[in-house]
């Protein structure tokens, strides 16, 4: 099997860089360890940059999102049950986030791709990765119990945190940074309207909480936890009293308790890969890097990456320059360290540390008192909520 761009991971990154390389008449393969079911399975983010949006129009694959997806010109923290409103729109000169879900996005792109009649191997086991440090880089994997061979002009690691791609560069090559938080993040989707128009994000006494959506008639909540806490330990009582006791008074009153649909924990961490590329290798998204959902950076930065790796790719195959693919590291890693940045800052702001002291925690109130009288402070929120551009 030959193909030009070898793409490991059917997320949104593989998917996306897909769509956009297909367009342009460049060849991919994507491999998959997973079915399709299962990736649509996973349920993940929900705000969308508009920089992602313009990405998915690029691609060809928005008019399902425009259709559906929920604009929102702002959205609000709570501090010890008071609340203060960031107004995107007002802020940014007119710009918004979208509401719609990851699993929405990836489906668009596995129906597009399929109508393209690009090829994506699904329950491709034992994906490894040969050299691609020299101009012939290699994949094998197992499909169906055989082992076969995929030859390519580049490999694109899109394949997760816990992919193959970045393990597979040489010990010393890459550098890694981490943080990680001292809880997770107890989620629940439930078919209720949700609390609020707009998202809320919580800092109360009892820890960290955020009302979010997919739909008019579908909600997304979640809880700050403890690292050791089992999801099989919260009913679904349990957990909506836990919210309820977290928000603002009003949205606590406005909760409507349903059925959950999905329930799980995730852990919060930082992580970032550099550089993102080793020889005829590029990584992108969650292989290259890990923001604590707080910010609703990681699906959007996923996205910005493939903007750059598709730029420099085209460039390669269109214009046979490879200055795009040299710079994709660098341009890459300058936005993502920033979302990074803020990240980290709106996880310390909402949260509850257990080793704080005193002193930290009147640094988080004063942190807020600042952002909620000032509108520069508050602008700053914005300006990196609603994505800094690419
Ligand atoms: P993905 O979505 O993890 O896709 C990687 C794909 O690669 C496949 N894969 C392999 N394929 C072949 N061979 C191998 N050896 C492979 N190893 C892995 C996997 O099966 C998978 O299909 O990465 P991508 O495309 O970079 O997209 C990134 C986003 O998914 C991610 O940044 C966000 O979902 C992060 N994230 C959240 N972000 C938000 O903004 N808001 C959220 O609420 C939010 N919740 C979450 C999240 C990430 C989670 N993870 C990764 C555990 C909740 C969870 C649970
Ligand atoms: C979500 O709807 O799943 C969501 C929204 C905002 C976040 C994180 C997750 O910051």
């Amino acid at each position: 099997m030959r193909t030009q761009v070898a793409i490991i991971g059917a997320g949104p990154a593989g998917l996306l860089l897909g769509q956009l390389l297909s367009r342009q008449g460049i060849d991919t393969v994507i491999l998959e360890r997973r079915s399709g079911d299962y990736v649509l399975s996973r349920i993940r983010a929900g705000v969308l940059e508009q920089g992602m949006v313009h990405m998915l129009e690029e691609a060809g694959v928005a008019e399902r999102l425009h259709r559906e997806g929920l604009v929102h010109d702002g959205f609000s923290l709570a501090f010890e049950g008071r609340r203060h409103r960031i107004d995107l729109k007002g802020l940014t000169g007119g710009k918004t986030v979208t509401v719609y879900g990851q699993t929405e996005v990836t489906h668009d792109l596995m129906i597009a791709r399929e109508a393209m009649g690009a090829t994506t191997i699904y329950e491709a086991d034992d994906v490894a990765l040969h050299d691609f440090d020299g101009a012939a880089p290699r994949v094998s994997f197992v499909k169906d119990g055989v082992r076969t061979e995929l030859a390519c002009d580049f490999i694109a690691g899109c394949d997760g945190f816990h992919g193959v791609c970045r393990r597979s560069v040489p010990d010393g090559s890459i550098r890694e940074f981490e943080r990680i938080y001292p809880f997770g993040w107890l989620g629940v989707l439930a078919d209720v309207p949700p609390a609020a128009h707009e998202l809320v994000y919580a800092n109360a006494a009892r820890g960290f909480a955020l009302c979010s959506m997919r739909s008019a008639g579908r909600s997304r909540y979640y809880v700050q936890v403890p690292l050791d806490e089992k999801v099989e330990d919260w009913s679904d009582e349990r957990f909506f009293d836990e919210l309820r006791r977290r928000v603002p008074e009003d949205v606590a009153a406005a909760v409507t308790v349903g059925p959950s649909i999905e329930k799980s924990i995730a852990p919060l961490r930082s992580f970032v890969a550099e550089p993102m590329r080793f020889g005829r290798l590029f990584l992108a998204g969650d292989a290259a890097h890990i923001v604590p959902p707080t910010g609703a950076k990681g699906l959007n930065l996923a996205a910005s990456d493939i903007h750059y790796l598709s730029q420099g790719l085209i460039e390669h195959y269109r214009e046979h320059s490879d200055a795009g693919l040299s710079r994709y590291s660098e341009r890459a890693l300058a936005r993502i360290w920033k979302a990074e940045r803020f990240s980290w800052w709106m996880t310390s702001l909402l949260h509850h540390f257990p080793a704080n002291t005193p002193f930290e925690q009147r640094m988080q109130r004063a942190e807020f008192d600042y952002i909620a009288n000032s509108a520069v402070g508050s602008a700053g929120v914005a300006e990196n909520y609603v994505g800094l551009p690419y």
